[in-house]
């Protein structure tokens, strides 16, 4: 079981106060639909989170010009991880649902840089 769950109803859960500007997040890159901060767990250095503004749950609750928007933030930032720690390789997760292992219900995905030998299992982060 995951340590933290978040269940808080739209407009409300962790990710959309952080679009919001209420509470603090380390921002690295926004544009009208997404949103990318710091993890604050950091798996890795530089574990980067894009989340789509609107308060999305899962994939299946975003329009095609979300998902799209998605994937572009997160080659961005992949692009600057590559630059900025040189890693070995570079793991994008998005979980959608609790059952698909997903604790925070706001549509984001995970952006890792990843170096040989740093132990992580490929079903990274949970078993
Ligand atoms: O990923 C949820 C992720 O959200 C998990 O890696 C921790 C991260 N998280 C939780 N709260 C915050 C805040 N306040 N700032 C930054 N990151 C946060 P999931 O795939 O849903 O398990």
């Amino acid at each position: 079981m995951p340590m933290f769950v978040d269940t808080s109803p739209p407009g409300h859960c962790i990710f959309c106060k952080i679009v919001a500007g209420e509470i603090p997040a380390a921002k690295v890159y926004e544009d009208d639909l997404t949103i990318a901060f710091m993890d604050i767990g950091q798996v890795n250095p530089g574990h980067v989170l894009v989340a789509s503004k609107r308060h999305a749950v899962t994939v299946l609750d975003l329009t095609a010009e979300e998902a799209a928007a998605v994937m572009q933030t997160a080659q961005r930032i992949a692009h600057a991880a590559q630059q900025a720690f040189a890693p070995d390789g570079i793991t994008l997760f998005q979980a959608n649902g609790a059952a698909g292992g997903q604790t925070v219900f706001h549509f984001h995905m995970h952006v890792l840089p990843r170096h040989e030998g740093d132990g992580m299992a490929l079903s990274w982060p949970r078993k």
